[in-house]
């Protein structure tokens, strides 16, 4: 899909990209960057107005994509986009891809100048488990119809969450991916991902690099096609197989950023699960407390 990316784009190496407004000596207690040079943001390794200016110079359009099927428009969505509206990527030009089961019940929602918001039908599978891996089907069919024309990054959110936090264009990169808070820091062996060999998301003991969370990701719109298409191709195989990875998508997005390794990466400040932790100094993202019972219809 001949992306172009940050780098190529600015001519640069990533470290010298980064030296413009990243710092990865601003700590010595926790990660900054990835053994494959990635930067790991956290709040205090960046400017944020230098980063504004580097932006700025960018004619960038910002998409970002969340699911509310059944009973979650009316339980979620509403707070999550009005909390977006205050917090995610303000002052820069963002299209919102609402994609829901019944359009009638999509609340209204004051969007800032440079903001829109497009709804799109989907069908409401009768398993919650498929309701949610089925995302990686839908997403790739709207990256492939609209979003690679029309946006520059884009971002997939959970819609079960809250912005209460500046949630920047610090976070824009090729291929994004999101360390999971429950499970950082941890050791690899203590990852949950997918170790029944028969399942498409497999990932051998002793081989990984971070827990992934599936309910953020993001990157260049041919990068999360290319993510969605492996994931979704993944989710089919196993259930032609007969089996169903542990975590379902995230257990398929572990194993596709093992094999392509995310170019950013955000710490577990960026999708927080309220537990106290001395490391957590700025969360942008938090978790509703999980109500499974009420809202999962199965
Ligand atoms: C976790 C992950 C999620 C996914 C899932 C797979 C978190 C915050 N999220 O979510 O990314 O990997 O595990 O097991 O840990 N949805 C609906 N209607 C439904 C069911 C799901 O709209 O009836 C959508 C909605 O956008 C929701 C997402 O699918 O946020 C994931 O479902 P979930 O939030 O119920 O699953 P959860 O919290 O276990």
């Amino acid at each position: 899909m001949g992306a172009v990316s940050d780098r190529e784009e600015n001519g640069l190496q990533l470290g010298n990209e980064l030296e413009s407004w990243f710092n990865s000596r601003a700590f010595t207690d926790k990660k900054t960057v990835t053994p494959w040079g990635a930067p790991i943001l956290w709040y205090g390794t960046y400017d944020p107005k230098e980063r504004d200016e580097f932006y700025k110079r960018r004619n960038t359009v910002i998409g970002m994509t969340v699911f509310a099927v059944a009973r979650y428009i009316d339980r979620f969505l509403k707070d999550f986009l009005e909390t977006a509206e205050k917090h995610f990527m303000r002052g820069q030009r963002v299209i919102y891809y609402v994609l829901v089961d019944d359009v009638s019940r999509v609340p209204w929602v004051e969007m800032s100048p440079g903001r829109t918001m497009t709804v799109i039908r989907v069908p409401k599978y009768p398993r919650w488990q498929d309701i949610s891996m089925m995302r990686m089907h839908h997403l790739s069919q709207l990256i492939q119809e609209r979003v690679r024309s029309e946006v520059t990054y884009l971002f997939c959110f959970d819609v079960d969450l809250l912005f209460i936090g500046s949630f920047g264009p610090e976070t824009l990169g090729d291929l994004v991916g999101q360390l999971q808070a429950g499970l950082y820091p941890a050791r690899v062996k203590d990852y949950t991902y997918e170790r029944r060999p028969e399942s498409a998301a497999y990932i051998a003991p002793g081989r990984g690099d971070y827990y992934y969370h599936a309910a953020l990701f993001g990157g260049r719109p041919d990068h999360v096609y290319n993510l969605t298409r492996a994931c979704l191709a993944g989710v089919m195989k196993d259930k032609a197989s007969g089996i169903e990875a542990v975590w379902h998508e995230e257990s398929h997005l572990n194993r596709y950023f093992l094999e392509h390794k995310p170019t950013k990466v955000l710490s577990p400040e960026y999708c927080w699960d309220r537990t106290s932790r001395s490391y957590i100094k700025y969360p942008r993202v938090k978790w509703i407390p999980e109500e499974y019972s009420s809202v999962r219809e199965n």
